[in-house]
């Protein structure tokens, strides 16, 4: 199909003033059938309510692309960077308000309470609809209203789900388009009957004729709500990733994992890799850490030690399902990453900084003067002026980071040297292993091996994590953060663990993930990281690798399984003894007070934990008490 059928023409109603009462489309897609009937009433229903100017279909085309970005850069919405150096690529400045996740406003709208549990903010549906419906009520006056069709997971596959974005935002659209596929053949997916999801989103802020548009519109009421009953989700108010790319964490988390629990599967908030042995023998691992603790870097690990390879399949989202050969199978359902800038460099990250030569969108990094970008961590050498996220003037005496701590790349995975050729297989990839990790500078090992899937689940449970940039909060502060799902997690998360425990049973227990806990973020009394951590995270990996293969004892402690450290691969660094004991080291004391915790904290779901969990509990500090003694 020709752009020009679908990029929006001039119609009679599209006033530039924005009055127009019923907006009529530009040119629609020429696919018809009843389910395109009902996403078109649909799409005319959402106008009717925000009163765009205009409708744009999107087609997902590489011209269209092309042009949306033009159309921002001529807007003062996108710096074009210096081709020279990064071709294709452009600087997102946000409003300084809008620059990560505000869990406080995401709500979880199920007709329950229950349901969506104690650590979700519930919202009665007809409540909340009450309360946003008013606030799209012309929200998109004077701005084009894009309608995006998406895929998670190839277009077709039978682990994907499809979905539609409205947004008035370009900025999203062009977000969307490396993050996920869209396009026409979505369509065609929807007019042949397959279920979608309907999200909306608006940066609510409404322009009056003849007004001139900001950099980065936004408004500073914020909402963003999932109704999980009827697949919708709708945000008002914030332009910035997760808020804004409503097929992320909105649908292929909250949503989808409503979705998984009802059909048998998982949504998981993971990482995806293959990894290749010095004999060629490929493994699977999936990892969930919190936001901004290392997901990115370990899907683009690059070993440190002779003759491994890891390929990429996905670095945030997994979504998870057994299989008849009672085995787990994973996809990944994105098509792009949204990675933390800041500390992605040469020295740690290098497989990334490559991914990155071109057709990236930054948003909130610091600018060069000859056109490239920078953050803290890209280079060891840092530059003598920038100009900052927030476009002001910046040199290393400014005592201010450049670079907004949550600044973010957004990249084609298939831009990634090292991405496995068939990361876009739709039938997905066998899991072998299942990591679970936070960010602790105290005692949690740098790994430590479940014993069984239920022992595996608990950890999982019981995952912390010190704050990130990655959301508004304390960074710093000690939060729970199960299964790294806390934010993600469309339902109640005490049903979430029963789920993972059924799930568990569905597999042949001999093929079943072997799951285990690492921690790359343990600090000595100095406060230093005691392990160096990135592509030498590849040693703990070989460790996992050769416990799967049973070729490697573990030693029984009373957290789980751990491993000698004579059986660490340390070739070529040195980490001292002392280090590796403290690494190691498991105080009783202070584990028998994180077992409190947990009590706490199981208690608040009242009632609903899984007895198996607190049976885990209950075994844990019988094993504590007696290495206590
Ligand atoms: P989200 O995209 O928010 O989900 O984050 P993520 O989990 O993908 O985190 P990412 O890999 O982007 O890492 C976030 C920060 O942690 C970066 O600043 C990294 O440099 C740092 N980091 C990652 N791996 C390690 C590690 O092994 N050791 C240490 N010390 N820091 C690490
Ligand atoms: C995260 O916070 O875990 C992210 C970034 O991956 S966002 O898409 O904004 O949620
Ligand atoms: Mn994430």
């Amino acid at each position: 199909m020709a752009i020009a059928d679908i990029v929006t023409r001039q119609t009679p109603n599209d006033r530039a003033d924005g009055s127009a009462t019923v907006p009529r489309y530009g040119e629609r897609p020429r696919i018809t059938g009843p389910s395109m009937a009902e996403l078109e009433a649909w799409v005319a229903e959402i106008a009717e309510l925000t009163q765009p100017a205009r409708i744009h279909w999107v087609d997902g085309s590489r011209a269209e692309n092309d042009a949306l970005l033009r159309e921002q850069v001529d807007e003062g919405k996108l710096i074009k960077l210096n081709p020279e150096w990064r071709p294709g690529s452009y600087l997102a400045r946000s409003h300084p308000s809008d620059v990560a996740r505000t869990e406080a406003r995401t709500f979880i709208a199920s007709e329950r309470e229950e349901d969506a549990g104690p650590t979700n903010n519930w919202v009665a549906p007809a409540e909340i609809r009450a309360t946003i419906t008013p606030l799209f009520r012309g929200s998109m006056r004077g701005r084009t209203m894009y309608v995006v069709p998406f895929s998670m997971g190839p277009v077709g596959g039978p682990l994907s789900h499809i979905g539609v974005q409205i947004t008035d935002s370009a900025y999203a659209v062009t977000s969307i388009g490396i993050m996920t596929r869209v396009g026409t053949e979505v369509l065609e997916q929807i007019a042949a009957g397959k279920p979608w999801v309907k999200t909306v989103h608006s940066v609510g802020a409404p322009l009056a004729a003849g007004e001139k548009d900001v950099a980065w519109p936004c408004n500073d009421e914020k909402y963003i709500v999932h109704f999980p009953e009827t697949l919708e989700v709708w945000s008002f108010g914030s332009g910035y990733g997760g808020n804004a790319i409503l097929a992320k964490k909105c649908f292929a988390l909250r949503i989808a994992s409503v979705i998984g629990r009802d059909e048998g599967w998982l949504a998981e908030h993971m990482l995806l890799i293959r990894v290749i042995d010095p004999k060629g023998k490929a493994y699977h691992l999936a990892a969930a850490f919190p936001s901004a603790c290392g997901k990115t870097n370990l899907a683009m690990l690059r070993p440190t030690i002779p003759g491994w390879r890891v390929e990429t399949l996905g670095d945030d989202i997994a979504w998870i399902r057994p299989g008849e050969d009672g085995r787990l199978h994973a996809i990944n359902p994105e098509a792009g990453f949204f990675g933390v800038a800041p500390g992605t460099g040469q020295s740690t990250n290098v497989a990334a900084v490559e991914t990155l030569w071109g057709n990236t969108i930054f948003t909130n990094v610091a600018l060069r003067p000859d056109g490239d970008v920078w953050w803290e961590g890209l280079t060891d050498e840092v530059p003598a002026e920038l100009i900052d996220w927030e476009g002001n003037a910046w040199t290393p005496a400014s005592g201010r980071p450049a670079a907004h701590p949550n600044s973010r790349f957004t990249v084609a995975a298939a831009q990634c040297p090292q991405i496995a050729p068939d990361w876009e297989a739709a039938e997905g990839v066998p899991l072998d292993a299942i990591l679970f990790g936070g960010r602790r500078a105290t005692n949690v090992p740098l790994v430590l091996e479940a014993t069984d899937w239920t022992h595996g689940v608990f950890l999982g449970s019981n995952i912390s994590s010190e704050r990130t940039a990655a959301a508004e909060g304390t960074v710093g502060e000690l939060r729970r953060d199960p299964f790294a799902m806390l934010p993600f997690c469309g339902y109640n998360m005490a049903d979430y663990f029963a789920h993972w425990l059924d799930v568990g049973r569905k597999l042949r227990f001999d093929r079943a993930p072997r799951i285990f806990q690492v921690n790359w973020f343990r600090k000595g009394a100095d406060g230093r990281f005691l392990w160096p951590g990135f592509g030498d995270n590849s040693r703990v990996i070989e460790w996992i690798i050769r416990r799967i293969d049973g070729s490697v004892p573990a030693v029984d402690s009373p957290i789980g399984r751990l491993p000698r450290t004579e059986d660490l691969n340390l070739d070529g660094i040195h980490v001292p003894q002392e280090d590796l004991d403290e690494l190691f080291a498991v105080d009783p004391e202070l584990w028998l007070h994180e077992a409190d915790l947990t009590e706490e904290f199981y208690q608040t779901f009242g009632g609903k934990v899984p007895a198996a969990l607190y049976s885990e509990l209950a075994a844990l500090r019988y094993r504590l008490k007696l290495a206590q003694r």
